[in-house]
C-alpha cells in the first residue's frame, strides 16, 4: 500500500515538473509573439507617421501650385519657368517634431513624354515616326553607349501603337514578347521603357537622374520651353530648328521667362524655317505646364520613405486639382531637384 502512495507522490512530482516547464516554455512563447507584434505594430505605425507627413507636405506643395495659378491668372499671364516661379521650391531636410523633412516639385512638362510616339485618331493611337526619331536621339544621349537607342524607341512606339505589326525594320509586338502583351494605348509611367523587349539591365542610364528627363502624359501634352532641359531641347526643336533654336530659347530664357510661343517664333532662326516645321513647333511648344510632380522624403528615428505624387493643375472651375498618381518608393537615388534634373547644369 504504502509503496503504491509512494509510486503516486512520484507521478505527482514529475506531472508538476512537466506543467511547470510546458506552462514556462509557454510564457516564452507568449513573450515572444508579443514583442514580435508590438514592433510589428510599431513599424505600422512609424509607417504611417511618416506617411502621413509626406502626405501633409504634398498638400502644402499642391496649395503652392494653386496659388502660383490663381496670381498668373489674376496678372493676366499664365506661364511657369524655373527661376521665378514660388512652385520651383527645394525644401532642405527641416525638422517637424520628431522628423526631418525634405521636398522639392518638378515640372512634368519640362520632359519627354513617350506618348508623343502616338496620335490618338479615330482609327486608335498612329504611331509618329518624326517623334520616334527624336526619342532615338535623346536615348542615344542618356544610355550607355552599348545600348541600342533607335531599336528601342521602334519598340517603344510598337508598344504604344494601336496595331500588331512591326512597322520599321526594328520594333516588337505582342508574337515577339511571347511571355507578355503589349499594351497597345498610352503609357502610365516612363519605367515602362524598361518593359521593352530588347531592354536590358546593361541598359540603365549610368546618371539615374536621366529618367528625369522622360516622363507619361496624355499624347498631345505641350513641351514647356521655360522649364526643359537641354537634353530634351536638343530632341524636341533640335530636329526641326537645329542647335541654333535650342539656343535661342536658352538664351532668351536667361534673360526672362519666355510669355508666348508666337514670339518666340517670330525670332530669325525660327522664321527662316519651313512653315510647316513652325507650325508644328507652334503646336507641341507652351509656356506654361498643368502637369507636376511632389517627392517628399521624410525620416523619423533615421527610418526613411518617399512619396512621390503626380498632379494634375486644373485651370478652371470645372477643372479641380487632382492627384494623378501616388507612389511610395525606396530612396535609391538623391531628391530630384527643384524644376527639372539637369535644367541648372550649365
Ligand atoms: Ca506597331
Ligand atoms: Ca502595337
Amino acid at each position: 500500500m504504502g509503496v503504491i502512495k509512494r509510486y503516486q507522490h512520484g507521478m505527482a512530482l514529475i506531472i508538476v515538473l512537466m506543467l511547470f516547464a510546458i506552462l514556462s516554455t509557454l510564457a516564452m512563447e507568449i513573450l515572444f509573439r508579443q514583442n514580435r507584434f508590438l514592433n510589428r505594430a510599431d513599424n505600422l505605425l512609424q509607417w504611417d507617421k511618416r506617411y502621413q507627413y509626406a502626405m501633409a507636405a504634398e498638400v502644402v506643395a499642391q496649395q503652392g501650385l494653386i496659388d502660383d495659378l490663381q496670381d498668373d491668372i489674376k496678372n493676366n499671364a499664365q506661364l511657369d519657368d524655373c527661376v521665378e516661379e514660388k512652385w520651383a521650391v527645394q525644401l532642405p531636410p527641416t525638422p517637424y517634431e520628431d522628423a526631418f523633412l525634405s521636398a522639392s516639385v518638378q515640372d512634368l512638362q519640362g520632359r519627354f513624354n513617350l506618348n508623343w510616339l502616338i496620335a490618338d485618331s479615330p482609327d486608335g493611337f498612329v504611331r509618329q515616326q518624326d517623334r520616334v526619331r527624336e526619342l532615338e536621339q535623346l536615348l542615344d544621349e542618356i544610355l550607355p553607349d552599348q545600348s541600342n537607342p533607335g531599336r528601342l524607341a521602334n519598340e517603344m512606339a510598337d508598344w504604344l501603337d494601336s496595331n500588331n505589326i512591326v512597322d520599321e525594320a526594328e520594333g516588337a509586338e505582342d508574337p515577339e514578347y511571347r511571355d507578355r502583351r503589349t499594351p497597345n494605348m498610352p503609357a502610365t509611367h516612363e519605367s515602362e521603357l524598361r518593359a521593352l523587349l530588347g531592354f536590358q539591365a546593361t541598359d540603365m542610364p549610368e546618371d539615374p537622374m536621366a529618367w528625369g528627363l522622360l516622363t507619361a502624359l496624355p499624347p498631345g501634352t505641350s513641351l514647356n520651353v521655360n522649364t526643359a532641359p537641354q537634353q530634351v531641347l536638343n530632341a524636341v526643336v533640335g530636329s526641326l530648328a537645329g542647335p541654333e533654336g535650342v539656343k535661342a530659347i536658352i538664351d532668351s530664357r536667361k534673360e526672362e521667362p519666355i510669355s508666348d510661343i508666337g514670339s518666340l517664333l517670330a525670332m530669325p532662326v525660327f522664321s527662316e524655317m519651313d512653315e510647316e516645321d513652325r507650325d508644328l513647333l507652334n503646336a507641341r511648344l507652351g509656356v506654361s505646364s498643368e502637369y507636376f510632380q511632389v517627392m517628399v522624403d521624410v525620416e523619423v528615428d533615421g527610418q526613411l520613405s518617399r512619396l512621390v505624387t503626380r498632379l494634375f493643375r486644373g485651370g478652371g472651375e470645372g477643372e479641380p486639382t487632382a492627384v494623378v498618381s501616388r507612389q511610395v518608393s525606396p530612396l535609391l537615388t538623391p531628391l530630384e531637384p527643384a524644376c527639372n534634373p539637369f535644367y541648372n547644369e550649365e
